[in-house]
């Protein structure tokens, strides 16, 4: 059903019309030029220039999480899924010294196959300038994978406007002291992306998480995936957090609504929609915890800090519960990107009814 945007029956007829003129220069697709340094491939922009629903993949888990060629045949299947579900995917980093939106089979492996290079970058907001314009010390251009943040400063560059991925990064333990936040936090207080992730790891503080997102003004919300009433903030492997969610999101077309919503009134920071584990995959909570112990304990004798934090517990988790979180990691992943792509289809139709409305 379309309805009269809010705004003419709540406030004076000039207000209403520079506010509604306002959001609807931001209903129109900013799509950055290609240069030198940044690149969106043929179909993704033929893609975003129809208002066909496009989804942005991260490259992070594939260049810093699973090894060669597990994370390329992962990238390979993340994207079918994307197809599949009646969207155009979206597969972001950098490669060359070039930032790409849309990197095709071949520049995938190209990239993911180096994934146990030294050089490779891990490449946060902070660190675009330095992988774009700089060289390494045998003068050659940088590969990197895109975390959840940089994957969202390209993704808003390109016009994209949904991400699906795994985990988002969060407010480690013990942060009062370290303060090791993760800028995949303050991107979404100023990026109007939407992320779709299984919420964040359990070796993170979730509370503190969801607390700093509060302050950075994000929306935050968790799939209802059939549950009644209230449901916690799922914890990556498990579904359940002990922390309830801020919201519950009923399904992919509430999820669009909200999105589009968000957009129509101008708002430029992002939303988090969490999607649970599905059932079958998710771990024992008690396996998970004992795994993050020594997990941690680890990193703190491995002196682990700052960007290498987290790489670095995943990996160790993943040691101590072998195949079994492989298998509930890939799961969860696969979930969100089917979920991810349905939001995507449901807000570019909301788009395109609202466009017809004008
Ligand atoms: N969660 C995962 N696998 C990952 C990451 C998170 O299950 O590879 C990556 C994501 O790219 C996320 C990043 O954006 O780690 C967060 O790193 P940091 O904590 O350093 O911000
Ligand atoms: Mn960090």
């Amino acid at each position: 059903m379309i309805r009269t945007p809010w705004i003419w029956n709540n406030c004076s007829p000039r207000l209403a019309h520079r506010i509604f003129f306002q959001s609807s220069r931001v209903q129109q697709r900013q799509i950055s030029n290609n240069s030198r340094i940044f690149q969106i491939s043929p179909e993704v922009r033929q893609a975003l220039s129809d208002n066909r629903p496009v989804v942005a993949l991260e490259t992070t888990i594939y260049t810093h999480g699973w090894p060669y060629p597990d994370n390329l045949s992962l990238a390979s299947d993340l994207s079918s899924l994307v197809r599949k579900n009646g969207g155009v995917p979206a597969t972001i980093g950098i490669l060359n010294g070039v930032a790409h939106v849309g990197l095709g089979a071949d520049e995938l492996d190209q990239l993911v196959s180096r994934a146990k290079d030294p050089q490779m970058m891990k490449i946060s907001r902070r660190d675009f300038g330095f992988a774009l314009g700089s060289r390494d010390v045998n003068g050659k251009a940088f590969n990197g994978g895109t975390t959840i943040a940089g994957t969202m400063v390209l993704a808003h560059m390109a016009g994209i406007e949904v991400f699906a991925t795994g985990g988002l990064g969060g407010v480690h333990r013990g942060a009062e002291t370290t303060m090791d936040v993760s800028a995949d936090l303050t991107e979404l207080g100023r990026t109007p992306v939407a992320v779709i992730s299984s919420g964040c790891k359990a070796f993170l503080d979730i509370p503190r998480t969801l607390e700093y997102l509060e302050t950075q003004g994000v929306a935050v919300g968790t799939f209802a995936d059939g549950r009644e009433g209230g449901v916690d903030f799922p914890a990556f492997w498990t579904r359940e957090s002990g922390v309830p969610s801020p919201k519950v999101i009923r399904d992919e077309q509430e999820a669009a609504e909200i999105i589009h919503a968000h957009h129509l009134l101008g708002l430029q920071s992002g939303l988090h929609f969490a999607n649970p584990i599905p059932e079958r995959h998710s771990l024992s909570k008690d396996v998970m915890e004992a795994a993050i112990y020594e997990a941690l304990d680890h990193a703190k004798v491995a002196g682990a800090i700052g960007a290498a934090a987290t790489p670095y517990i995943l990996n160790k988790i993943k040691e101590v519960t072998g195949d079994n979180s492989v298998t509930a990691n890939r799961a969860l992943v696969e979930g969100n990107v089917n979920r991810g792509t349905k939001v995507a289809v449901a807000l570019s139709k909301l788009e395109a009814d609202e466009g017809r409305q004008r």
